[in-house]
């Protein structure tokens, strides 16, 4: 990760397209490349998997927060003007790119909380179904619009929304492109809360926060156990929950937890 300090805040990062601001465990990651509406090119998709790659890295980071500059857009899709004149093999890298990014950001053994302050188009929508929960501000426009430009969802937009609203509300939105609200998105279980665009980043903080004095082990096993048991039959899935549930009593934080609660008092965790 280019650890580049700037000016005045010391765990501050440093990127072209990318605003990384850390502070008492909660990093925020801002797209921004206001311009554009924050469109994924391929320095922007580098340096997102950079950055992710750092912050699960970084043991002083718990909580991420994921979100986009300017009032308009979250990320308006991948960057068409880039997109445009790739050959076959260029988009596949392309693809496998964004992939990598998404990836990264579902497997970070550390909570990602989307703050969709506008349009979440395209790739851009594929962003926020990777990340673990979705706070939405009302301007917030979700929608998978590639069908209009002559191709499909690249970055496992086809995969990630069926899993989550369901096959055929995610077939709707995939074959018409159609934009929808925030409301409608929370409607169809695609995002969890909707918010003014005023209070979205504060409710983002808070909510981070909360996650953020929990013990770490116990958030990363939970994340872990229903991303990974999500993909099992249901006998798998809940043998994989009672190994990951074994695992916290290795931990120092399971027996401080426990504790805490028989001694009338918070939970000191260490992420032990
Ligand atoms: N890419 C590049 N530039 C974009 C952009 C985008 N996705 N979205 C907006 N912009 C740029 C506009 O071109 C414009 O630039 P200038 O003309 O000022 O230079 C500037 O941002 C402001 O946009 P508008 O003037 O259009 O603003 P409006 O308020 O009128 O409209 C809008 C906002 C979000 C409704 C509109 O910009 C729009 O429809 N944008 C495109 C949304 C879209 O279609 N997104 C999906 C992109 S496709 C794959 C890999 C990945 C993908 C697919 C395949 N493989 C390699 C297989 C993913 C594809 C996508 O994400």
């Amino acid at each position: 990760m280019p650890m580049l300090p700037v000016d005045q805040k010391e765990n501050d990062v440093q990127f072209e397209n990318l605003l990384v601001e850390i502070s008492e465990g909660i990093a925020q990651v801002t797209v921004n490349r206001p311009k554009a509406l924050n469109a994924l090119n391929e320095q922007t998709l580098k340096e997102l998997l950079d950055c992710f790659q750092g912050l699960e890295n970084d043991a002083a980071v718990q909580v991420v927060i994921l979100t986009g500059s300017g009032e308009k857009a979250f990320v308006a899709g991948a960057d068409i003007a880039y997109m445009k004149e790739l050959s076959a093999v260029a988009a596949r890298d392309f693809a496998l790119l964004g992939q990598q990014v998404m990836n990264g950001i579902e497997q970070l053994t550390k909570p990602v909380i989307a703050a969709v302050n506008g349009f979440a188009l395209g790739g851009g929508c594929e962003l926020a179904l990777a990340c673990d929960i979705r706070l939405a501000s009302e301007n917030a426009r979700f929608g998978q619009p590639e069908v209009n430009l002559g191709v499909i969802p690249g970055f496992a937009g086809t995969q990630r929304l069926p899993r989550l609203i369901g096959k055929g509300r995610a077939k709707e939105l995939l074959f018409t492109g159609d934009m929808i609200k925030a409301q409608e998105a929370f409607r169809l279980g695609l995002v969890n809360r909707v918010l003014s665009p005023e209070e979205l980043l504060e409710a983002a903080q808070t909510m981070a926060k909360k996650i953020a004095a929990k013990g770490p082990l116990a958030i990363r096993l939970c994340k872990d156990a229903v991303d990974n048991g999500m993909e099992m039959d249901s006998l798998k899935a809940c043998r994989y929950e009672a190994d990951q549930f074994a695992l916290c009593f290795a931990t120092e934080d399971q027996r401080e937890g426990m504790a805490a609660f028989l001694e009338k008092r918070p939970a000191e965790f260490q992420g032990r």
